[in-house]
């Protein structure tokens, strides 16, 4: 089946180019998928450029534009099974979670459908008698979305959803590990109608088919979720035509546990933080950051917990998580965890593949648990996205609060306390784009998301999320216009 989506045709790549798509749980073959080039990105851009310019799309009014999406949303949720098979063979992740984030990608569409039309701008108070003053909102034009491999359809839906709803046309460039659910979403968007060219798809290797789209003078946005190298190369691409730039790059996020938490929980959640889909989440709580006094028993706790975390394929229902995205990704892991040893940390669980042969065809990697870890440590400092959890020691308030911005990220961190002064003393003093209090993870799609400092640029979701993709305009009438003669000749 042919997988590039341009100007509402499905068609094989220019050069023929095609990708294997193997699992990562197991190396089996899953599909082969067509694989873009250069040239299939500069059709894809053209093609929203035209229907941008020329096309209905910019046009019609708000409100059908989200009938679009909540339509779409239905789609995807009459063939949820569907996409959350698709999103596990390309991923590994459990079918569970597959499944969680389909309905995700769902409430995604479902949200920004909802509020089109809910914000129309607004009028302004000039002062005047003879003068009207309004701010509405434009879409940006054509914009290139290029997304990651741990939430593929998730990380697409954040941007695709109200890029459309602004009334903007795209093209989406996946991640070659992981485009198939990408696939299926594009059909369902031309299931529920939507014109030929407002969205084109160009699976393919990021060099290839995603550089352009960073480049091209015919882009006016870019918006990009991945690595944090990978980002500044797209901006300082996007720089040269002075795009409009989004960008989620990830973060090294503290999870701060006070001696007064309610520890059970604390323990819970500290699993879950670092844990979940092995590492491999932007948001992941890597750096646990524990109270001296309650240090040695927390710590002990999380390690047997640790030990206990069963590895697996995504349809195997005794695995809790899965594999890791590639060899080349477990590789920079160990990395990570070798010189984290090197520079004195103490390994209390983990640090090696399983020994399980069941195992051996996937890229899985031991939950672990490295101890007396600190702050000029690569593996504290640097994203390992692996299942990786480094512990770090406080004592008193402003030293947690030191600890957890030490970082040059500043995406997501969680404090763990009993007492509520304390508790929003301390997010407030947390220079992170999300703080979860006494909990970790959860997020709505009605709530903004992405990060200061080395975490990105521009927020995702919520109203912000669309405000994105929308450019303000001020539209000034003078009603009485009389000659000022502000020049006397
Ligand atoms: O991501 P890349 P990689 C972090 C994580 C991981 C590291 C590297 O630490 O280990 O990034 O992962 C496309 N122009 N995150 O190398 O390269 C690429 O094809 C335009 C955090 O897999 O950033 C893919 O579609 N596009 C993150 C997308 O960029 C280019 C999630 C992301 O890939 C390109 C994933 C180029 N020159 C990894 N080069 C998060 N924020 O959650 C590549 N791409």
């Amino acid at each position: 089946m042919a997988d590039l989506y341009v100007d509402g045709k499905w068609r094989e790549a220019v050069a023929g180019g095609r990708r294997d798509i193997r699992c990562p749980a197991d190396g089996t073959l899953v599909r082969t998928v067509s694989e873009g080039t250069r040239a299939d990105t500069e059709a894809a851009i053209a093609a929203a450029r035209a229907a941008f310019d020329t096309g209905p799309w910019p046009r019609t009014p708000e409100r059908e534009r989200g009938a679009l999406l909540l339509r779409t949303a239905d789609l995807i949720e009459r063939d949820a099974e569907e996409f959350a098979r698709t999103e596990s063979l390309d991923t590994g992740k459990r079918l569970v979670e597959s499944a969680y984030d389909i309905a995700d990608v769902v409430a995604c569409f479902r949200y920004f459908g909802g509020i089109a039309g809910t914000n129309a701008g607004r009028v302004v108070d000039t002062g005047r008698d003879d003068a009207i003053s309004r701010v509405v909102y434009e879409p940006v034009g054509v914009c290139a979305l290029i997304t990651p491999w741990n939430y593929p359809l998730l990380q697409a839906a954040w941007k695709v959803a109200p890029a459309l709803v602004a009334g903007n046309t795209l093209v989406l460039k996946p991640s070659e590990f992981t485009p198939s659910t990408a696939v299926l979403l594009l059909r369902a968007l031309e299931a529920a109608g939507l014109p030929a060219g407002v969205a084109n798809l160009v699976p393919g290797a990021g060099a290839e088919a995603g550089a352009p789209l960073a480049e091209h003078p015919g882009v006016d946005m870019v918006s990009f979720t991945g690595g944090l190298e990978t980002g500044k190369r797209v901006m300082a691409a996007a720089a040269a035509t002075v795009k409009k730039v989004a960008l989620e790059l990830g973060g090294k996020n503290p999870n701060v546990v006070f001696a007064d938490a309610d520890v059970e929980a604390a323990v819970d959640f500290a699993l879950t933080a670092v844990f979940l889909h092995s590492g491999q989440v932007c948001s992941a709580g890597a750096r646990l950051i524990v109270e001296d006094a309650l240090h040695d028993s927390f710590v002990d706790e999380v390690v047997r917990r640790a030990r206990n975390i069963r590895l697996g394929g995504p349809f195997d229902p005794a695995a809790d998580t899965g594999p890791l995205i590639s060899a080349g990704h477990r590789a920079k892991v160990e990395a990570y965890v070798a010189a984290g040893l090197a520079q004195g940390a103490v390994l209390r669980c983990g640090g090696a593949r399983p020994d399980d042969p069941a195992l051996a065809d996937g890229f899985y990697y031991l939950p672990t648990v490295l101890d007396a870890c600190r702050q000029d440590m690569s593996v504290v400092r640097e994203e390992s996205f692996g299942p990786v959890l480094t512990v770090e020691r406080f004592s008193g308030e402003d030293d947690a609060v030191r600890i957890a911005n030490d970082t040059a990220y500043g995406l997501a961190g969680a404090v763990w306390t009993q007492d509520a002064g304390r508790a929003q003393r301390v997010a407030r003093r947390l220079r992170h784009g999300t703080v979860w209090i006494n909990d970790y993870h959860p997020y709505v799609p009605q709530a903004e998301w992405g990060g200061f400092g080395h975490s990105g640029v521009g927020r995702e979701l919520g109203p912000t999320g669309l405000d994105e993709y929308r450019e303000p305009k001020h539209i000034w009438q003078n009603i009485q216009p009389r000659a000022q003669h502000w020049f006397r000749g």
